[in-house]
């Protein structure tokens, strides 16, 4: 008889408006929508995890809605009964189940770690072989859409040491603006500050080509998914002083072995929810490392709950070369936490109490609660 059974589960989607239109090539954020999940185990522990993307369906093929539906059609019943402590055990179960949903599988896993965490008192880095590290650099991403507006934000960072590394959401734009904005804000940030950008695929190869010259010409020193495909990606490697970074096509261990192979990037964006869970990114890691492929904490801009728990995987990296992203809950306007995340110095410290470490205000959480499934934006 395991020690804790899975009894129930819940979902529900929480709808936070963002502190300002968050631009990428793909879609223009004006809110988050957060898919919340509770796992209640027999022993009355609850864990919880969170799955969230960009913009609806722009960014990925997952949305919340989705997240939620699958979760509460297909994972959970198939959960209901399952022993809540063997977690890799029942997640290789639902993987036979349930094919990618990689964001749904990533809060399911999450929610099993956090109960796991609480229940035997230690922290979710713990249970992922225990952490190197208790603090993480965090970058900040400009995307306001306007240069001046982009410095002014990136000096306030500065001053309140909050983010000292830039990444500029780029791709919307013809290439020579976006080269300009980007020439613009590294020379007004100059050595105080290391600037990268995010192309989320907008560029064609033959754009890439000319066009990741120039940015390093002017100071930007990483690029990040500027096309779409691997096999692209590939063929721009090595032909530039600036390092390439694979972000959208690296979608779980498989892909993150064929970019290996293909010696398709400099660095991979590592997120847990687009590889399907924290014991799926902690391979791609460990593939990146046999590699020589340096590594980068990414984000879904995801909110407290999912940024802890990638916070928790990226404390155990034996390498983290280009620090992190973790920035998701301060684009957001409400506090949904009892206890702020502490955000200082330019780090994010990963929480040391059991699971998560994170405790939700649920009165907060419950005002932003969707009501139904459908929700009318703008
Ligand atoms: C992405 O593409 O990396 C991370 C920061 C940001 O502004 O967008 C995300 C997703
Ligand atoms: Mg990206």
């Amino acid at each position: 008889m395991p020690a804790a059974t899975i009894e129930r589960i819940e979902t529900s989607l929480i709808d936070l408006p963002t502190i300002r239109p968050h631009k990428l090539s793909v879609a223009t954020m004006y809110g988050q929508t957060l898919m919340l999940v509770r796992v209640v185990c027999s022993d009355g522990v609850v864990g919880i995890g969170e799955g969230t993307t960009i913009a609806g369906m722009a960014y990925g093929p997952e949305s919340p809605e989705a997240m939620k539906l699958a979760i509460d059609a297909y994972f959970a019943p198939a959960m209901i009964g399952q022993d809540a402590t063997r977690i890799q055990a029942l997640m290789a179960h639902l993987g036979k189940l349930v094919k990618v949903n990689h964001f749904a599988k990533s809060a399911l896993e999450t929610a099993l770690l956090d109960a796991h965490g609480k229940r035997l008192g230690v922290p979710v880095s713990e249970l992922l072989g225990g952490r190197r590290r208790d603090r993480l650099p965090v970058a900040w991403a400009l995307a306001s859409g306007d240069t001046a507006r982009d410095i002014a934000e990136a000096e306030q960072m500065l001053d309140t040491r909050r983010h000292r590394i830039f990444k500029l959401k780029i791709g919307s734009r013809d290439p020579k603006v976006d080269i300009q904005h980007v020439a613009d804000i590294k020379s007004a940030l100059g050595d105080r500050a290391s600037v990268r950008v995010d192309v989320n695929m907008a560029w064609s190869e033959a754009q890439a080509s000319w066009a990741i010259p120039a940015l390093a010409h002017v100071g930007c020193e990483l690029v990040e998914q500027p096309v779409a495909s691997a096999v692209s990606l590939a063929r721009l490697m090595r032909r530039f002083p600036i390092a390439l970074m694979a972000d959208e096509v690296v979608q779980g261990p498989e892909s993150a072995f064929g970019i290996a192979r293909e010696h398709g990037a400099d660095v991979f964006a590592i997120k847990i929810e687009q590889n399907g869970g924290l014991f799926a990114a902690q391979r791609v890691a460990a593939i990146a490392d046999a590699a020589g492929i340096e590594l980068y904490g990414g984000t879904m801009l995801e909110g407290a709950v999912s940024t802890i728990a990638a916070a928790h995987l990226f404390a155990s990296f034996a390498q983290l070369q280009w620090g992190t992203e973790l920035f998701g809950p301060l684009l957001i306007t409400e506090e949904i936490l009892t206890q702020p995340l502490d955000y200082s110095d330019f780090e994010l410290t990963v929480p040391p109490g059991p699971g998560l470490g994170i405790e939700l205000d649920e009165a907060r959480v419950k005002r932003f609660t969707r009501d139904g499934l459908i929700k009318v934006t703008n």
